[in-house]
């Protein structure tokens, strides 16, 4: 098991349309892992292979509050919505930021578990929110992209900022 860097907006990697998976081998299974445990070090309930610089269609996920819950997705669809929810997002890839975003209330999911096997699952509240946040980092999608122009610009300016200031104690 290794934790993994996470690249931080605005970083045009993040822009990367993930591939498909096309075989469920041990080295999608490292990843997995890998994963996680750097989603549970940053304590974040959800994380895309993209935040990882991997662009594959891969995510894990943990709404629980022990961090017992663990979820991987391996090319997920929606391939239901119903109602809908706001909430107040963050992103480990956009960190200290925080605002309203609209979703699906509740989805159906169709991906690949780690066996490379098909299986179905529906999500609400949170974990749908999760699922639909880390289905648009595998589109090269951030929560940002929803603010106004405006808002936008400011995170931008914050991160870039938060970004110099870091290479500066790091020079
Ligand atoms: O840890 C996370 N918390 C969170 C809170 C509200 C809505 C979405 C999220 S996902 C985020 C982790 C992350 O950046 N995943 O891509
Ligand atoms: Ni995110």
């Amino acid at each position: 098991m290794s934790k993994l860097n996470i690249l931080i907006f605005p970083d045009s990697r993040l822009r990367t349309k993930a591939q498909t998976i096309e075989q469920v081998d041990d080295e999608v299974r490292q990843l997995a892992n890998d994963m996680l445990e750097t989603m549970y070090d940053a304590a974040g309930i959800g994380l895309a292979a993209t935040q990882v610089d991997v662009h594959r269609r891969l995510l894990v996920a943990d709404v629980s509050s022990e961090g017992s819950e663990p979820l991987v997705l391996i090319n997920p669809e929606i391939i239901e919505k119903q109602g809908e929810q706001l909430h107040d997002e963050g992103c480990l890839s956009v960190p200290g930021i925080y605002a309203q975003v609209a979703r699906a209330e509740k989805i159906r999911v169709s991906a690949l578990n780690l066996d490379g096997e098909p299986f179905e699952t529906e999500a609400e509240g949170l974990l749908a929110i999760c699922i639909q946040h880390e289905m648009d980092h595998l589109n090269g999608v951030l929560f940002v992209d929803y603010l106004s122009p405006l808002k936008k610009r400011l995170v931008r300016k914050k991160l870039l900022k938060m970004k110099r200031a870091n290479e500066e104690v790091l020079a």
